[in-house]
């Protein structure tokens, strides 16, 4: 049996480079990763926003083992199991207000074209069938599917398939302001104008053909961008007054990022619709959720008796063991106060995160929540290269992060202890100083 490296072909990886000198993990327990040589690398970015509880949970891994052996799978499509139901009013009970119905899928991506799919249906069924048109965010990510992508606003992930972009997509200009915020304590001061682009194309489009906006409320993969201050709550203002519908896309801020369940929770503002996945499931099996407002789940509630009301859903929703595995997980956050723990320990994960400010290369710094971001200066006429070069030395030196142009990101585990912060922070300070 042949075993190289050769078959599998790696997701946004640069697979020659990591072929040449593979990185691969055997094991993992709390805040560490273990390498197939017996290296402990500390976990800078919860595996990849998903292990909130830090990694190596028994109790999920038993609830996982026992939904396995007692019903391995139901189908999702004209039947149910407890389970599933059971984890939907769990979650309707952590959402904010109104956001009562739950949709499950298997990924951010599912819930992003879920959420995407359920708006526009809804304008339908509403009466409303003229509004048609979506509106994301430069620098937005949303996924990787036809609707994600084409919402999204990141070049590299559409440049391939861009004659391909669904149609009737328009774009808000993104909110990093960077020279008028730098070193942002939180949410920047300056930008909540950027709101009023949707007012601009409100001008342009006329807002009766609008069906829905999805912004992340703190961009994560584009290198932590934040939300300005009252920025959101423009966005919210102007979608009631225009009758479009607010999709926040809480794949990384849900379940505890930011010391709260959810960015909505955090930030005030609530969305009509909000896509989950990563935290759901500590990461240990593939699940994703779309939270639901009354009004627009009501609205699909009034066809003929026997009807199915939406022609959409996955194979996989809610399996059985993404149930349990969400279940185990949500027990955790709650009977050890993961989210408030988070909350607690943001100051101090500040101010480490700051304290880095003067060495080598640094451009910017910023953080909200547990999530931090180090933005270098490029090296010239080689974006991303000193950024790549950071990586490469801080995983020598033990250290996970994740880096996205010249941006280092960082969002560990929220069981990180104070001491683990400092260690953290004293390894990505020593990898600037040697990186060129
Ligand atoms: N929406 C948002 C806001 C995300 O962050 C997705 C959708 C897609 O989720 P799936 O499960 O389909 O991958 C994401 C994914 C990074 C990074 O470097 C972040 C994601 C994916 C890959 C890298 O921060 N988030």
């Amino acid at each position: 049996m042949r075993n190289d490296l050769d078959a599998h072909w790696m997701p946004f990886t640069a697979n020659r480079q990591f072929k040449a000198a593979p990185r691969l993990f055997a094991s993992a327990s709390g805040v560490h990763y273990t390498t197939t040589e017996g290296r402990k690398v500390m976990d800078g970015i919860s595996g990849l926003w998903c292990c909130a509880a830090g990694h190596g949970r028994p109790e999920i891994a038993q609830a996982v083992g026992k939904a396995a052996m007692e019903l391995d799978f139901s189908p999702p499509f004209q039947m149910g199991h407890p389970a599933a139901f059971e984890l939907a009013t769990r979650l309707a009970e952590m959402a904010p207000g109104g956001l009562n119905h739950i949709f499950f899928t298997n990924s951010g991506s599912e819930s992003v074209e879920t959420a995407l799919k359920i708006a526009l249906a809804y304008h339908r069924m509403n009466g409303e069938a003229h509004r048609t048109r979506l509106i994301g965010r430069e620098r937005g990510y949303h996924g990787v599917n036809f609707g994600g992508m084409s919402v999204g606003g990141m070049t590299a992930n559409r440049k391939m398939f861009s004659p391909l972009m669904l149609p009737g997509v328009d774009h808000l200009r993104h909110t990093h302001e960077i020279e008028a915020n730098l070193y942002s304590k939180g949410q920047p001061q300056h930008g909540v104008e950027l709101a009023e682009d949707l007012e601009r194309l409100c001008a342009l489009h006329d807002p009766s053909t609008i069906a829905a906006v999805i912004v992340e409320p703190l961009s994560g993969s584009a290198g932590v961008l934040l939300p300005p201050k009252g920025y959101l709550e423009r966005l919210r203002a102007l979608c009631d007054k225009h009758g479009i519908l607010l999709i926040f896309d809480e794949v990384i801020t849900g379940f505890g990022r930011l010391g709260a369940p959810f960015a909505s929770t955090y930030f005030g503002v609530e969305p009509d619709l909000m896509t989950t996945a990563k935290a759901l499931t500590n990461g240990v099996v593939p699940m994703g959720a779309v939270f639901v407002q009354d009004k627009i789940h009501d609205a699909f509630m009034t066809g003929p008796e026997g009807a199915i009301e939406l022609f959409h859903g996955y194979t996989f929703s809610a399996t059985t063991v993404a149930c349990a595995a969400a279940l185990a997980a949500l027990d955790i956050y709650k009977r050890d106060s993961l989210f408030e723990r988070a909350a607690e320990l943001a100051p101090y994960w500040q101010e480490a995160v700051h304290s880095l400010k003067g060495r080598r290369h640094i451009k910017d710094i910023r953080n909200l929540g547990l999530i931090g971001a180090v933005e270098l200066e490029p090296i010239a006429g080689k974006p991303t290269k000193r950024a790549i070069s950071a990586f490469l030395a801080a995983y020598e030196r033990g250290l996970l992060v994740r880096t996205t142009g010249d941006i280092i990101a960082l969002c560990p585990p929220l069981i990180i202890e104070k001491s683990q912060i400092d260690q953290l922070i004293d390894t990505l300070g020593s990898v600037l100083d040697q990186i060129d």
